[in-house]
């Protein structure tokens, strides 16, 4: 049988070295499925590629955000035409706006009907052309395929963002034509990609070494960008004196476990990174776009030097003396003969006084009473458990505040989350991401009662469908069963000085273990806070995946690491509106408030 222009797509991002597909079918993209059926792309592993089917598109978009995210490979993910292309919207801009390699390949409507006002004929090219705008094209004829895949693939790794071809359906049918003739018109393309050498020019770094051993008291932010340049980092901050600050998608870019390291920064950070920014007066940023001007140096307080890959995020937050555009950890190398060691290590004492101290808080706000369980205890005792080398993903909510102060991440793990879209979804079908990407690691996804009905719930029979081909069973999904949209709960409450309002932000309650019992998996429910520990050590040695449903106290503020005038003015008069939550708000904001001024050493 002579190869289909479906059979040579799949030829081709095999060549580019695609080996998984997330994805649902539609008769959009029949042609590519019969395809994937001839290529053995089952999930058996016999197959050059493997085809995961989703409960959504949404979530293959997010699982091929999460592929590259964990790989650093391209992601790929499979709709048809029309609504399956509208519906991996979201999961895209999620890859795009976190910078991350994600190709989708969506059907159309026959050729012959487009234009016609066809059943199910929507503009694919206008509608990509936001998120996918760096490459989006419809293939009109086989003799593209060749060359439309190679670029797609290697556009998404160049440009470190999303591309998208569109494929008619009528054309995936048609005979392929992996060569064209050698003629004009034709185009010849060959596929692969290697990242070249990006160090900056000598004069520059030699510039920026010069405020970095000038400066008495340096900070260093790092975020994505630095997740492969962990022991430049740290050497870095040695020399230097420096304490190291983490912005979200940063958090495993330094363990959490060396005493300079201050943690998370911004709304969900901690008050040592919040105190590093305020009073440093030299700011290295590395990798990072954390946005958020108020956590930062005031202009003119610090002198700063900037590295990032890419020059569209070039001195975006803070104008810097020196940007670097290139690698981190090349370029880090290239720093590191320049730099003198700090002889004074006054400042780097008081972070790490400071950063021992913060512990000692997070440790005993984690500790106290709530009505049931505290969530910050839920992480607290996850994080002496953490596996080594575990994938943890976090939701948006107030979970990702648990995720970035209470766990300690250690080297070799690895952990993300939506950063820049902030979008609610994401947890779960990360979590299944990544076991798809390493079957042998244990994923724990961090999710608040919302997403899972949003659409983790959904996604648990994905898990259902596929986990006993992975090596290792456990992928763990704790729910924070807090019966509220919390977070914004609480934004409603601290930023505009509103009281909840239980209509929009009330949740029904859902029996999230019970139902994951249902499907096949294990399902364990807490509902008080000594049960909390040895849930952990059950989901963590269970003979499959476990969802951990803990019945948490919405009532717990996910303070900001500073409470400032407008913070506490807004609390105070949504308080005085009767907010529902009174009583608890005022005794948890207490309870956190005063772990941070009693004296712990
Ligand atoms: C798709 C989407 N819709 C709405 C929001 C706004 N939002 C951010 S966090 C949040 C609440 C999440 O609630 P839940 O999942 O229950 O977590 P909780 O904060 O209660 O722990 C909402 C509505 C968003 N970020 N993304
Ligand atoms: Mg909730």
């Amino acid at each position: 049988m002579t190869a289909s222009v479906g059979d040579h797509l799949l030829e081709r991002l095999t060549t580019g070295g695609v080996r998984r597909i997330y994805g649902y079918p539609g008769d959009g993209i029949n042609g590519i499925m019969g395809a994937l059926d001839r290529a053995d792309g089952g999930i058996d592993g016999s197959g050059p590629l493997e085809f995961v089917q989703v409960r959504h598109e949404e979530m293959a978009a997010f699982m091929a955000c999460a592929h590259a995210k964990f790989t650093g490979e391209v992601g790929v993910c499979l709709a048809t035409s029309g609504p399956g292309a509208i519906h991996l919207l979201n999961g895209l801009y999620d890859a795009k706006l976190d910078h991350q390699p994600v190709l989708a390949i969506v059907g159309q409507q026959a050729m012959t009907a487009l234009g016609g006002n066809y059943q199910q004929e929507v503009d694919l090219v206008s509608l990509f052309k936001d998120v996918a705008h760096e490459y989006v094209h419809m293939a009109t004829d086989p003799a593209q395929i060749r060359h439309l895949v190679d670029r797609a693939l290697r556009i998404a790794r160049a440009e470190r963002t999303v591309t998208c071809l569109i494929i008619p359906n009528d054309l995936q049918g048609e005979d392929a034509v992996p060569e064209a003739p050698r003629a004009h018109g034709t185009v010849h393309s060959g596929p692969g990609y290697s990242e070249p050498a990006r160090v900056p020019d000598q004069r520059s770094l030699e510039q920026a070494a010069k405020i970095l051993n000038a400066g008495e008291r340096v900070a260093i932010l790092v975020g994505a960008g630095a997740l492969e340049a962990t022991d430049e980092v740290i050497e870095v901050a040695e020399l230097l004196g420096a304490g190291v600050a983490k912005a979200l998608l940063g958090k495993a870019a330094v363990p959490d476990d060396l005493p300079f390291v201050t943690g998370s920064i911004g709304l969900l950070g901690t008050k040592p990174s919040y105190d590093l920014m305020t009073d440093c007066d030299t700011l290295l940023m590395v990798g990072s776009s954390f946005p958020y001007s108020e956590f930062l140096p005031e202009e003119g307080d610090a002198r700063g030097v900037q590295i990032d890959i890419d020059a569209r995020m070039i001195g975006i937050r803070y104008p810097m003396e020196v940007n670097l555009v290139g690698d981190s950890a090349q370029t880090l190398r290239a720093l590191i003969p320049l730099l003198e060691r700090k002889a004074d290590r006054s400042w780097r004492e008081q972070i790490e006084a400071a950063v021992g101290d913060w512990w000692g808080v997070l440790e005993a706000r984690a500790m106290n009473d709530a009505d049931p369980i505290n969530p910050q205890r839920v992480f607290w005792e996850l994080s002496s458990r953490l596996p080594d080398n575990c994938i943890l993903s976090a939701d948006s909510g107030s979970s990702a505040n648990w995720f970035a102060r209470d766990l300690k991440i250690r080297r070799g793990m690895k952990a993300s989350l939506s950063g820049t879209l902030a979008t609610m979804g994401p947890g779960v079908p990360y979590a299944i991401a990544a076991k798809f990407a390493f079957p042998d690691r244990v994923a724990i996804a961090l999710v608040g009662d919302g997403a899972m009905q949003m659409n983790g719930n959904s996604e648990l029979v994905t898990i259902a469908k596929y986990w006993q081909r992975w090596s290792d069973p456990h992928l763990i999904v704790l729910v924070l069963n807090n019966r509220d949209l919390n977070q914004v709960t609480w934004e409603q409450r601290a930023v505009e000085g509103d009281p909840k309002f239980d209509a929009a932000q009330g949740l029904p309650d859902f029996p999230y273990a019970r139902y994951a019992d249902l499907i096949g998996l294990r399902g364990i429910r807490v509902e008080t806070p000594d049960q909390i520990g040895g849930a952990w050590d059950e989901a963590l040695s269970a003979d499959r995946p476990v969802v951990l449903e803990a019945v948490t106290d919405p009532e717990v503020p996910p303070l900001p690491p500073h409470i400032t005038f407008e913070h506490a003015k807004a609390l105070t008069s949504t308080l005085l509106k009767r907010d529902p939550g009174s009583r608890g708000i005022i005794r948890q904001t207490l309870r956190d408030k005063v772990e941070e001024f009693i004296p712990r050493r």
